[in-house]
C-alpha cells in the first residue's frame, strides 16, 4: 500500500499479448456489419435484403420487423427512463441508427452486403436542437405515451428561496455555459462474440464495464434464464463511460447467433463508434451567482437544457435523472441554491452517457469553477482570493450542501496554497502584469474542484432497479498464495495491481501471488462494475472488509498454532502474535498451510471469505488545478505553458497508477477544451465521423503535466481512499478555459464555449478588438 509497485498486467499488454474481444476466433464464427441510416430523421417504406443476400458467404439479413416478430425490438436503457429501438422499426430518429444487420462467413462480405441491403426512406424534417425540440411542433418519440419530445424535469435546491437572495445580493453574474457533446473514442471499439452451446448456454465476451449487470439485462430483454447466460469482459482497451451502455449490435449478434445456431462476432469500425454509440455532455447550462462586493457568495442558480438525442441513453441511477449535478455547489459554501434541468429528445444520437465523469459531476464541475471566474473578473477579484473566501473549510466536514450532498471531508484551502506554492503564483502574476503591459496575452487559470464518487448506498443508488453495492471473494491458498475476485472490471485502470496491493496490505502477504480475476459472471461476485470512479470506494473498500474477515477466520489457526486463546492474538506488523509475547508470533502464510493441515480443533478448514459492501456514503475527492497559457492575438493559437494538478484522494494505494490516471485525465481533459466535439450541422450530419475531425491528441499536442498531492482520507472508508480516475477529466477543463479567458480579459471577453478551437479564440478576439 502507498508504494508505486508495477502493473501486474503490463507485461502482457506491453508485450502484445493482451486478450481483447476481437482475439476470440471459435470454430464456424460470422461476422455481423450492420446497416445505418445516412438520415437523421426519416419514415422507412420498405427494405429489400435481396441484393446483400445473393452476396457469397452471406448467411441472413435481419430487420426492425424481424425483431418485432422475436419481440426484440426495444431494449431497455439503464436508467428505466427510456428504451432504445435495436434496429428502426417504421422510422429513423439519427444519422447511423441501426436498420439492418447482416451476416457473413467474412467481415469483408458482410461489409459489402450491409452496402448492398436496399432501403427506401422518406425524409423527414429534422429537430436537431433542444430549443427547438422543446416547442413540440414536431413530436419525434411517436412509441412514447407522452406525446412530448420533454423526458423529464429534474430539480434540486430551494426555488424561492435562491431567488430572493439573489434579488438582494450586491453582485450578479449569469452566463450561458455550454458542454459540448463529447466522446470519449477508447483505442478499442466497442463488439462482441455470441456463441451458444451444445446445451443453449449462451456465452458472450462484450467489451463491457459492467458484466453483471449485462447479464440481468440480456436475461430480462430475452427471456434466457440468467442461469444460462455467462458474460465476459476480457480485456478492454479503455472503457471511460462508453462501455456501459448495451448497444442493439449487441441483440443483434445474440439474435444472429440464435438463429443461425453458431457463433456471431461483432466489432464496431471507429466510425460507428463516432455516430451511433451513447454520448456525453451536451448540457446548455444558465448559471447565476449572487455575491456580496467583497467577493462573499450568497446564492447559485443553474438552470440546464439538456440534449439526450434520440434516445435517453443514459445509465444514472434512477432516483438521480440529472445524475450528480447536485454537486455544482462545488468547494464553496453557498448558503442558499437551486438547480433545475430539463431533458429533451432530438434528431442526433442517443445521449446522456458519462464520459469519465461521475454521472454529470463533469458539468457541473465545468459551470461552477467557470462560474467563480466570471465572478471574479466582474469583481476585479484574484480567482484565489475569491475561491479562498468561499471555500468549505476542513474543520465543517462533514459539510451539508445546499443541494443536499453530505462532503465526507476536504481541505479545500491546503490543496489549494500547495498548487499556487508549487507553480509559483505570485511570480506568474508579476509575470502577467508585464506581459499585458506589452499588450501580451498570458492567462493564467484555476479549478479548485470537488467530485463525488463511489455510487453508491443503496438507498440512494440503483441501475435497473439493482443496488449499487459491489463485491468480493479472496481465497487464500496453503501455500499463502491466493486469488482475488470482484463485481467490477478494470478496462485499463490496473486493479490486477491495486487489489492486490490493499488485501496484501491487510493480510502480510505478497501483492505478486495474490492474482486477481475480474469480468466473467461464472467466477466474478456480482457487481454492477467500473465507471464513476466507484471501484476503490466500493469494490475497494469490499476488499478491505473481505480481507479482515479472512483475518478473523486465521486468528483462530494462529491461536490453535500459538497455544493461545483467539482473543489473546494480536495482528502487529503484518503477522500473528500473542499478546504482551512478540516472540510468540506466526505468519499469515503459516497460518494459511495451517488452515488446510491443521486448522485446531473446531476450527473450520479452508481460508477465504466474500462480503457485499454497502458503503454508507459517496466520497469526494478534490483538487487544484493550474493552467498557464499564452494566446497568439493573432492567430488564436493557444500554449498551454504549464499545467499543475494536485489532487486530493485520500488514501492512496498506488501512486503510480494514480500519477498515470491523472496523466491520462488530464489529456483527455486537455482534447476536450481544445479540439473534441461531436457537432452537427443544421440538416442532423454528425461533421466528426472519423478521426480526420475528432481529433486526438497525442503526446506531441499535450503539456507536460506537473502533478502532486494532498491526502485527506476519506472518514467512512475501510482504509480512508477515494477514486481518481475521473477527477483529471472532471477539473481540468475549467482550468483551460479560465486560463483562456484570463488571457482574454484585458478585450473584456468573458466567456468562450469549448472547443476553444484557433477559430474560435481568433474570432472572439477579432469580435472584442472591433466592439473596443
Ligand atoms: N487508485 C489508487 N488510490 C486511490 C484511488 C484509486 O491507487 N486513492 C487506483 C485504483 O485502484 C485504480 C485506479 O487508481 O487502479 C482508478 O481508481 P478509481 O478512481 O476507483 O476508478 P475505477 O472505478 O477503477 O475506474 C473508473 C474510472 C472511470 S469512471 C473512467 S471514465 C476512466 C478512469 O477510470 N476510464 C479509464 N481511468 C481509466 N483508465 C484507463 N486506463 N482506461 C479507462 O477506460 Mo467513467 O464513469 O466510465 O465515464
Amino acid at each position: 500500500m502507498g508504494k508505486g509497485m508495477k502493473r501486474k498486467e503490463d507485461p502482457r499488454f506491453l508485450t502484445g499479448n493482451g486478450n481483447y474481444v476481437d482475439d476470440m476466433r471459435l470454430p464456424g464464427m460470422l461476422y455481423m456489419a450492420i446497416v445505418h441510416s445516412p438520415y437523421p430523421h426519416a419514415n422507412i417504406k420498405g427494405i429489400d435484403k435481396a441484393a446483400a443476400l445473393a452476396v457469397p458467404g452471406v448467411k441472413a439479413v435481419i430487420t426492425g420487423e424481424d425483431l418485432v416478430a422475436a419481440s426484440l425490438a426495444w431494449l431497455p436503457t439503464f436508467h428505466g427512463f427510456d428504451k432504445q429501438m435495436v434496429l428502426a422499426v417504421g422510422k429513423v430518429l439519427f444519422q447511423h441508427q441501426e436498420v439492418a444487420a447482416v451476416f457473413a462467413e467474412t467481415r469483408e462480405a458482410a461489409r459489402d452486403a450491409a452496402e448492398l441491403v436496399d432501403v427506401d426512406y422518406e425524409p423527414l424534417d429534422p429537430v436537431i436542437s433542444p430549443f427547438d425540440s422543446m416547442k413540440d411542433e414536431v413530436i419525434l418519440r411517436d412509441d412514447r405515451e407522452d406525446k412530448t419530445n420533454h423526458i423529464y424535469h429534474w430539480d434540486s435546491g430551494d426555488r424561492d428561496g435562491t431567488q430572493a437572495a439573489l434579488d438582494d445580493s450586491e453582485v450578479v453574474v449569469t452566463e450561458r455555459i455550454y458542454a459540448p457533446r463529447c466522446h470519449p473514442a477508447p483505442l478499442e471499439p466497442c463488439g462482441c462474440v455470441a456463441q451458444f452451446d451444445a446445451m443453449g448456454r449462451l456465452h458472450f465476451w462484450v467489451t463491457s464495464q459492467a458484466p453483471h449487470v449485462y447479464r440481468t439485462a440480456i436475461s430480462l430483454v430475452t427471456g434466457i434464464p440468467e442461469d444460462k447466460i455467462r458474460v465476459i469482459s476480457p480485456d478492454i482497451g479503455g472503457g471511460f463511460g462508453n462501455k456501459v451502455p448495451v448497444y442493439p449490435g449487441y441483440v443483434c449478434a445474440i439474435v444472429g447467433a440464435l438463429i443461425l445456431k453458431t457463433p456471431v462476432k461483432w466489432i464496431e469500425t471507429r466510425t460507428e463508434n463516432l455516430t451511433t454509440t451513447g454520448f456525453a455532455r451536451d448540457y446548455h447550462m444558465d448559471v447565476t451567482i449572487g455575491a456580496k462586493k467583497d467577493g462573499t457568495v450568497t446564492a447559485l442558480k443553474v438552470k440546464t437544457v439538456a440534449d439526450h438525442g434520440a434516445f435517453d441513453a443514459a445509465a444514472d441511477p434512477s432516483k438521480y435523472p440529472a445524475g450528480m449535478f447536485g454537486v455544482v455547489t462545488g468547494s464553496y459554501q453557498f448558503p442558499v441554491a437551486f438547480a433545475e434541468l430539463d431533458a429533451y429528445f432530438t434528431n442526433k444520437a442517443p445521449g446522456g452517457v458519462a464520459y469519465r465523469c461521475s454521472f454529470r459531476v463533469t458539468e457541473a464541475s465545468y459551470a461552477i469553477e467557470r462560474g467563480m471566474d466570471i465572478l471574479a473578473q466582474k469583481l476585479t477579484m484574484d480567482p484565489a482570493e475569491l475561491r479562498r473566501k468561499n471555500f468549505v473549510r476542513k474543520d465543517q466536514f462533514p459539510y451539508d450542501s445546499a443541494l443536499g450532498f453530505t462532503y465526507d471531508s476536504g481541505d479545500y484551502e491546503g490543496t489549494m496554497d500547495k498548487a499556487l506554492n508549487q507553480i509559483g503564483y505570485a511570480e506568474l502574476r508579476r509575470e502577467q502584469a508585464e506581459k499585458r503591459a506589452r499588450g501580451e496575452y498570458m492567462g493564467i487559470g484555476i479549478s479548485t474542484f470537488t467530485e463525488v464518487v463511489g455510487a453508491g448506498p443503496s438507498k440512494h443508488f440503483d441501475i435497473l432497479g439493482i443496488k449499487m453495492f459491489d463485491s468480493a471473494e479472496i481465497r487464500i491458498h496453503p501455500t499463502g498464495t491466493g486469488i482475488i475476485r470482484t463485481g467490477t472490471k478494470s478496462q485499463g485502470q490496473g486493479h490486477e495491481t491495486t487489489w492486490a496491493q490493499i488485501v496484501a496490505e491487510e493480510l502480510g502477504l505478497d501483492p505478486q501471488n495474490l492474482l486477481v480475476e475480474e469480468g466473467d459472471t461464472d467466477t466474478a461476485p456480482y457487481g454492477l462494475g467500473t465507471y464513476a470512479s466507484r471501484s476503490t470506494p466500493v469494490a475497494g473498500a469490499a476488499l478491505a472488509l473481505a480481507a479482515r474477515r479472512v483475518r478473523e477466520k486465521a486468528r483462530k489457526v494462529a491461536a490453535h498454532l500459538l497455544e493461545a486463546a483467539a482473543e489473546d492474538i494480536e495482528w502487529v506488523d503484518h503477522k500473528f502474535q500473542v499478546m504482551g509475547a512478540p516472540s510468540r508470533s506466526v505468519t499469515m502464510k503459516e497460518v494459511a498451510f495451517a488452515a488446510y493441515t491443521n486448522p485446531g480443533e473446531g476450527n473450520e478448514p479452508g481460508l477465504e471469505a466474500s462480503l457485499y459492501y454497502d458503503p454508507p456514503n459517496m466520497t469526494f475527492p478534490h483538487g487544484a488545478y493550474i493552467a498557464v497559457v499564452d494566446v497568439d492575438a493573432e492567430t488564436g493559437e493557444v500554449k498551454v505553458r504549464r499545467f499543475l494538478a494536485i489532487d486530493d484522494c485520500g488514501t492512496v494505494i498506488n501512486p503510480m497508477i494514480v500519477e498515470g490516471q491523472v496523466h491520462g485525465g488530464l489529456t483527455e481533459g486537455f482534447a476536450i477544451a481544445f479540439m473534441q466535439e461531436i457537432p452537427y450541422d443544421e440538416q442532423g450530419n454528425n461533421m466528426a465521423p472519423n478521426f480526420m475531425e475528432y481529433l486526438i491528441p497525442t503526446s506531441v499536442e499535450a503539456p507536460v503535466w506537473e502533478t502532486g498531492s494532498t491526502v485527506t482520507p476519506s472518514p467512512h472508508h475501510p482504509i480512508g481512499a477515494k477514486g481518481v480516475g475521473e477527477s483529471p477529466n472532471v477539473g481540468s477543463p475549467a482550468a483551460f478555459v479560465n486560463a483562456v479567458m484570463d488571457a482574454l480579459a484585458p478585450l473584456g471577453v468573458t466567456h468562450i464555449d469549448m472547443p476553444l478551437t484557433r477559430e474560435k479564440v481568433w474570432r472572439a478576439i477579432r469580435d472584442a478588438q472591433a466592439a473596443a
